[in-house]
């Protein structure tokens, strides 16, 4: 690992299938930011922490009902044995009924730095005494999983992508900031015509100015044909306002 001028994030996810968190953590840009020492992530079994001869990590809920439930102990053993070092950890439980996950805390958990740790169930569901663990319990969409692993390396991807060495070069970052609350505009690569669909005069053009003008107006243009709720959030410039006029008066 090359030395680096940056901190190290830390994530610690606490999980039944830890090669799940593994193989996508071992591939591409995960693995380089890992390389580079951005981020570290750090993924324990929980039926590594189970004490009794079968090493049951769930059961069948008391009241009856299908499914299996998490049994509490080897969560809390688990929490227990990572404590012992004494490191502030942000403990994030990952649940269907959680606050829905979104860039703005994305933000956030990468600008915060802080160890953060996830809490990945599987089956029906966890015993309700686990919530009492956690800081924070997240979901990340009204869809149903088969378990936490997945969104868990959804925060994390999301989270990694903006800490400091990470993306290639700075400008993706700024530029999503500027950006920020918008669709993308539209990219093109060669050829410049490719079965009859031509790329804009404009990107060929190499005027500036020109370009980050139509960019700004695409992005505008795909936010209100697509998510027009989206402008509400975003504070628009006058150039912006004209912009949406001229949009307007070619849909028109
Ligand atoms: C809503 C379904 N639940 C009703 C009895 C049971 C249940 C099904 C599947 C409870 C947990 C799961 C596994 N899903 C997650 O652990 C999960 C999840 C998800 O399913 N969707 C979006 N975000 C998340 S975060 C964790």
């Amino acid at each position: 690992m090359t030395p680096g001028i940056f901190d190290t994030m830390t994530f610690e996810v606490l999980t039944l299938f830890p090669d799940i968190i593994n193989s996508y953590l071992s591939e591409s840009i995960m693995k380089r930011a890992i390389e580079r020492g951005a981020v570290r992530v750090d993924v324990y079994n929980i039926r590594d922490f189970t004490t009794d001869k079968h090493r049951q990590v769930d059961d069948s809920p008391y009241g009856g009902g299908a499914g299996m439930v998490l049994k509490p102990e080897p969560v809390y053993n688990a929490l227990d044995y990572l404590d012992r070092d004494g490191l502030e950890r942000f403990k994030v439980l990952l649940t269907p009924d959680g606050r829905v996950f979104n860039q703005s805390l994305a933000e956030e958990y990468a600008g915060d730095r802080r160890r953060i740790l996830f809490i990945a169930g599987r089956y029906e569901g966890f015993d309700e005494r686990i919530r009492a663990v956690s800081d924070e319990e997240l979901s990340i969409g009204d869809y149903v999983l088969t378990g936490g692993e997945l969104p868990a390396l959804v925060i994390i991807d999301a989270v990694t992508r903006l800490l400091p060495g990470v993306l290639g070069d700075s400008r993706s970052a700024e530029e999503e900031s500027f950006t920020t609350g918008l669709l993308d505009y539209p990219q093109y690569t060669r050829p410049a015509e490719f079965r009859g669909m031509r790329v804009p005069d404009v990107l060929l053009g190499g005027n500036h100015e020109l370009i980050r003008r139509w960019r700004r107006k695409e992005a505008l243009r795909h936010t209100l044909q697509r998510r027009p709720e989206l402008l509400q959030r975003v504070n628009l410039s006058e150039e912006d306002n004209e912009l949406i006029r001229e949009i307007k008066e070619e849909e028109e």
